[in-house]
């Protein structure tokens, strides 16, 4: 589908749909549309980003697969077993490998449209439980992004390094939240504008934090999970939806800050928000130092990003396989 941005609905316009619940996009890119915000990425788009790639530095945004503490934390994903086999019948002339309890959302990922669905309104688009999650489907399977491809424009703001540098560390252990008027400050200080079609990171310092904690501190974590990220809310989702970002990725845990008031209507589940009523994919533990010590060092914050995302045919996530090239 090709997009006129210009005509895209501002937030206060959404929902363009009949029925559709309020704050939501679906319609916006069409009726059968699979892809949500990433449509945002125009060739054109693409093509400008390829112009920022100057000095050929690269970026790898991925951890190891094994990276996250061994007492999970979040229960349902542990890290993979690896088992490398000798397959030449014991010559040692060839080895294969397999991953066993491989969970692709274990590690960095990305959250795919499947990966959520609202009790009462269901999946992205407003698809219906029945038709996603049943054998034989992939409706809004990961498949969609990983056969378009990811290239684009990336813009980082590097809200832990700013606030430090402004006297005001975030707070690794507490469950902070960065709201819209941080966002903002952040960005203005580092002179970089988001634009249509971007994928914003942004970083918070959390995740080498928790990497270097000790086993005690990991295990404590996965027992009781407090982490840093966006304060979920009608004036974060209209600042995102407004700037016609394509994706949000961070080294925290879940984009938003957990965890979640679910029982407070203004806050939420902000996955519902941004997931099944934008259609806009969350981008979670990546590795953002180097590249955030770069801009740190050169001043440029705008780069362009890749990801190939696994080829998992009804996938619910992936590892995000991520580049950024300045
Ligand atoms: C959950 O929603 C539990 O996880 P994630 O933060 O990966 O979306």
């Amino acid at each position: 589908m090709s997009i006129d941005v210009a005509k895209l609905p501002s937030f206060s316009e959404l929902p363009v749909r009949a029925g559709a619940p309020a704050g939501s996009a679906w319609g916006v890119f069409g009726d059968e549309d699979e892809l949500g915000t990433w449509n945002l990425v125009t060739p054109e788009k693409t093509a400008a980003a390829a112009a920022l790639v100057k000095k050929g530095s690269v970026f790898s945004l991925n951890l190891p697969l094994d990276a996250m503490p061994s007492r999970p934390l979040f229960w349902f994903r542990g890290n993979p077993r690896h088992t490398i086999f000798d397959c030449s019948g014991g010559a040692r002339a060839s080895y294969d490998e397999y991953l066993d309890g491989f969970c692709p959302q274990s590690s960095s990922q990305w959250d795919g449209h499947r990966h959520v669905a609202h009790p009462a309104f269901g999946f992205y688009n407003g698809f219906k439980h029945e038709d996603v999650i049943r054998e034989g489907s992939t409706k809004l399977g990961i498949q969609n992004l990983a056969n378009r491809g990811i290239a684009t424009r990336g813009v980082l703001l590097d809200v832990g390094r700013f606030l430090e540098k402004d006297g005001r560390s975030l707070d690794l252990v507490g469950g902070a939240t960065i709201d819209v008027a941080t966002l903002e400050a952040c960005r203005k200080a580092q002179g970089v504008e988001i634009e249509p079609g971007d994928l914003l990171l942004f970083r918070t310092g959390w995740l080498a934090w928790l990497l270097a904690q000790p086993e005690a501190k990991k295990v404590e974590m996965a027992e009781h999970l407090l982490a840093p990220g966006l304060l979920a809310g009608t004036e974060m989702a209209a600042y995102l939806w407004d700037n016609h970002i394509a994706a949000i990725a961070t080294d925290t845990i879940a984009v938003e800050s957990w965890p979640p008031e679910f029982a407070n209507p203004e806050r939420g589940f902000f996955h519902f928000q941004l997931i099944v009523y934008f259609g806009m994919n969350l981008g979670e533990l990546w590795r953002l130092d180097a590249l955030a010590e770069d801009c740190a060092a050169d001043g440029v914050y705008e780069f362009m990003v890749t990801s190939a995302p696994l080829n998992i045919t009804g996938g619910v996530g992936s590892p995000p396989n991520a580049l950024a090239l300045k």
